[in-house]
């Protein structure tokens, strides 16, 4: 079963096209740097920071967690935009049941095994679009998209969505990641074309 979450642009704007974006037919790459490579024995996904149960899953413990597949949009700050991405995986609210996050927490951040981070504020993230991915159009997930594991998140520029997400800290002020650090906006709501900081 797909559950088609392409309608969530109506809490955004008028049209499913943000402004300024051109649709592709194509899944272009990109990366700040190369695809690193992964060990399917020695992988781990943490969860660390204000939350009640620290947790450490190998890939086959994180592929057990309830899963489902959706139907996304993908928009790149750069601008280009992809309709009706098919994506298997879990949940931000089923990971965050699971470690049972503390009430002082506000923000979150994304490790990615290439040195890459990325935040939300926790309010942000509280919603089932932003999925914790391990498949692709019912493959998994290839290596340059983010294999084994990447986040998506439809509802913000892709950049928001750390590829090759080994690891996800709760923490209790908010915090930049490696593009909100370098200029690109912190809220990156892309049908108010936040671009830049
Ligand atoms: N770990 C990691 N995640 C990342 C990036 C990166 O360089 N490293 N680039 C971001 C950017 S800018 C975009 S547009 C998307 C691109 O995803 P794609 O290569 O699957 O199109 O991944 C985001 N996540
Ligand atoms: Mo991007």
């Amino acid at each position: 079963m797909v559950t088609d979450v392409t309608g969530l642009y109506e809490e955004f704007g008028d049209e499913r096209l943000p402004p300024g974006q051109r649709l592709t037919e194509r899944f272009p790459v990109l990366s700040k740097s190369g695809t690193p490579s992964w060990d399917r024995d020695s992988w781990t996904f943490d969860a660390w920071g204000a939350v009640e149960n620290e947790l450490s899953l190998s890939f086959e413990e994180f592929t057990d967690l309830p899963s489902e597949t959706q139907r996304q949009d993908f928009h790149c700050v750069t601008g280009w935009s992809k309709f009706d991405c098919a994506f298997t995986g879990v949940t931000f609210p089923t990971l965050a049941d699971r470690v049972g996050v503390d009430p002082d927490a506000v923000h979150v951040m994304f490790h990615a095994m290439d040195g890459y981070t990325t935040n939300l504020p926790l309010e942000d993230c509280a919603r089932d679009e932003v999925l914790f991915v391990y498949e692709y159009d019912g493959e998994p997930l290839p290596a340059d998209h983010g294999g084994p594991l990447r986040v998506v998140t439809p509802h913000k520029y892709a950049y928001k969505g750390a590829k090759w997400v080994n690891g996800v800290e709760f923490l209790t002020d908010p915090e930049r990641g490696y593009w909100e650090k370098r200029g690109y906006s912190n809220t990156a709501n892309p049908w108010d074309e936040e671009r830049y900081s």
